[in-house]
């Protein structure tokens, strides 16, 4: 089934309103220049290529992927400010404005994912809040970085299942983690709701709430990476979790260590009002919220 574009309702705030509380995401169609997109495509494109991510694979014959190349590589593909101002850009932050009803606050924590062919690191069904902390309000922009055919690994949106609220999730082994080749899933989604995908294009925006059930789609297309970016983002007095202002560690939490804003910042132009925004605002800090497992 495929994805509703909200497009049409974008200036709308009570028709906004109303699908997010209905669906849980809000679709919309070429929200980003098309040219931003592509620029910062063509930075992670240079870096992967300076990895060789093209000429030497990077998924093991087990599926797994070689964790020390891919660190290299986001270390430096990380420092790239495009990548961090795409998720920020005004054309998101006007959306969530007019959702929330007041200023929007974007995480820094920017996570950038190049996925390639023939792994089963995929990431397996979850709700946001289990990475996020939170959960009041906050909400995550999933943005392909290029055009994303749903078989280049797309994401993919159970509509309606944060109505649910919290569920309990199962802490899932490392055999488990991720899916298998044949796509399998091993979490357990919610019944009574329908996965939905679809493919996506330059500039387009998926937002979803953090209680929205999603996973991501395995990349199927032989030589070809799914490039995307997601970046949270929530309303100014809601109570903010300090992670939401640091480094992407990685989904396997062991990327960017002993890395601070001022590496990444290194290259950005001095007076750049990106960096260290959050800093000029005044904001509420809570510790994370106790996620339980069923299984733990
Ligand atoms: O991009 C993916 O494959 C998964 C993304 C995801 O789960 C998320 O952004 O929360």
């Amino acid at each position: 089934m495929p994805l509703i574009d909200s497009s049409p309702i974008r200036q709308d705030t009570e028709a906004l309103r109303q699908r997010a509380d209905q669906d849980g995401y809000l679709l919309f169609r070429g929200l980003l220049p098309a040219n931003d997109v592509i620029d910062t495509r063509e930075q992670v494109l240079d870096c992967c290529e300076r990895h060789r991510f093209f000429s030497s694979p990077i998924v093991h014959d087990d599926g797994t992927m070689d964790l020390d190349r891919l660190r290299a590589y986001y270390e430096e593909a990380y420092r790239l400010r495009s990548v961090h101002a795409l998720p920020k850009h005004a054309a998101i932050v006007d959306v969530y404005t007019r959702l929330f009803g007041r200023k929007a606050v974007p995480h820094a924590r920017t996570v950038l994912r190049t996925m390639p062919y023939g792994t089963r690191q995929v990431w397996p069904v979850h709700q946001d809040y289990l990475n996020v902390g939170t959960h009041n309000e906050v909400w995550n922009s999933w943005m392909p970085v290029g055009d994303c055919p749903s078989d280049l690994g797309a994401i993919w949106m159970l509509p309606g299942s944060h109505r649910l609220g919290v569920r309990g999730n199962h802490l899932l082994d490392e055999k488990e983690l991720f899916f298998e080749a044949t796509g399998d899933l091993f979490n357990h989604p919610p019944a009574g709701f329908h996965w939905q995908t679809d493919d996506l294009n330059t500039g387009d925006v998926i937002m979803f709430n953090s209680l929205t059930f999603h996973r991501g789609g395995p990349n199927q297309r032989p030589d070809e990476f799914r490039i995307s970016i997601d970046n949270c983002i929530q309303p100014i007095d809601t109570d903010f979790i300090a992670g939401a202002f640091e480094l992407h560690t990685g989904d396997f939490g062991k990327f960017n260590q002993g890395v601070g804003w001022d590496q990444i910042y290194e290259e950005w132009p001095e007076a750049d009002p990106l960096k260290y925004y959050w800093q000029q605002l005044d904001l509420n800090f809570a510790d994370s919220i106790a996620v339980e497992f069923e299984n733990a």
